[in-house]
């Protein structure tokens, strides 16, 4: 009894350590309470310092009183007789049943008063729609009348209020859930439900943002950045995205890239002043400001991006995008450098430090 019970406490402790073992992405750890990075991870923070420090409690009573138990009342084989047999303990169980009450009677009323707390809306917050899409994000600067898919461009120290929501009704809608990892807890996108969440980005860098309600083949590639920036790069941002107007290009690659683009892509995609698009497939007017191809994926050069143009669903399984495979190689290219020429000009968000 006393080296199972001892043999499955190492067990435990040594889950742990592994199951302590800090996420990566990218070659890069998340902490999903990293104090510096928002309000929402300080309260999440605090939450848990609660929670593992009851836990901790229990665990301390409960193998401490298993242990005392078992060592007191061992066999010892000196036992003249039957030890004297006890039926139940009033007293005893009254105890451990309201302790464990009054516990989690406290955990959920600091729960409840961080909730209240972070969903009370700020007057005057930016407000962004967020909606999840077979398997990618779009973002709608509602204040701004400016659109960006799978790259969500915010200033620090702003209050941003994000209405989430998925889909638009049609038949193969499924639940997302928008996470901006290690910044802001998730909240599920519903179609046809608007659900909030709010956050004031504290330090400027890239954020890493996952989809984390399974919704089909490509949940795990479903995927975006945020990129807070100084409040005058996000106006810069901001003013250029709103009069941006696509020119027709002069330069023949260029021009070449726009006929193909007219042909294959205008359709289904979305680009300011050249195609209309549908609403199901991500918008890239800002595609030469993107940091990631395939909704936050593969680093945005001209390789991921050739080989998405050339074979999309090759790279990602089950998503809505065709393979191109009649386009030769040159084709490919000149719709690739066409995609990067739409940009608003003199921004790199490719450097900022990541979160
Ligand atoms: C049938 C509609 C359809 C057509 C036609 C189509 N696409 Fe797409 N495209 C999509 C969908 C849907 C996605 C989102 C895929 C995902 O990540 O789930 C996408 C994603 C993309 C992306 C990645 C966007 C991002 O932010 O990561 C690029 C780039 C792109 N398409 C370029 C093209 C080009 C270039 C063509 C023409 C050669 C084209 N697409 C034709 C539907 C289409
Ligand atoms: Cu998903």
């Amino acid at each position: 009894m006393l080296q199972r019970s001892l043999g499955l406490l190492i067990l435990l402790v040594a889950g742990l350590a592994l199951g302590a073992e800090p996420g990566q992405a990218g070659g890069h750890t998340l902490n999903i309470i990293d104090p510096q990075a928002s309000a929402f991870n300080r309260e999440v923070r605090g939450l848990l310092a609660w929670v593992m420090g009851f836990a901790a409690l229990v665990f301390v009573v409960v193998i401490g009183a298993l242990t005392y138990v078992t060592i007191r009342f061992r066999r010892t084989g000196k036992e003249a007789r039957e030890p004297e047999q006890v039926h139940g303990n009033d007293r005893l169980e009254v105890i451990w049943t309201i302790i464990p009450t009054v516990i989690v009677l406290i955990i959920f009323g600091l729960t409840a008063q961080s909730m209240f707390k972070l969903d009370r809306p700020t007057p005057g917050a930016m407000v962004v729609e967020v909606r999840g899409w077979q398997f990618w994000w779009d973002f709608y600067y509602k204040d701004h009348g400016v659109r960006n898919s799978n790259e969500l461009v915010l200033p620090v120290g702003k209050p941003v209020r994000f209405e989430v929501t998925g889909g638009d009704g049609s038949n193969y809608d499924v639940i997302h859930s928008f996470r901006i990892t290690s910044m802001v807890g998730a909240r599920d996108a519903i179609p046809g439900v608007v659900t909030h969440i709010e956050v004031t980005p504290e330090k400027v860098g890239t954020y890493y943002g996952q989809c984390v309600e399974l919704c089909g083949a490509s949940h795990a590639n479903m995927r975006f950045r945020v990129k807070v920036v100084p409040q005058e790069e996000f106006d810069r941002w901001i003013e250029g995205a709103k009069a941006y107007q696509a020119t027709t290009p002069t330069d023949p690659v260029l021009a070449r890239g726009e006929e193909l683009y007219k042909q294959q892509c205008a359709a289904c995609h979305a680009l300011k002043g050249v195609s209309q698009g549908l609403p199901q497939n991500p918008d890239l007017t800002f595609f030469g400001n993107r940091t990631t191809v395939g909704a936050g994926m593969w680093p945005n050069t001209p390789e991921y991006l050739e080989r998405w143009i050339k074979n999309s669903p090759g790279m990602k399984p089950g998503i809505k995008m065709p393979a191109f495979p009649q386009l030769s190689d040159e084709e490919v290219k000149a719709i690739a450098a066409y995609l990067m020429s739409h940009k608003v000009e003199g921004l790199d968000f490719s450097n900022l430090e990541k979160f």
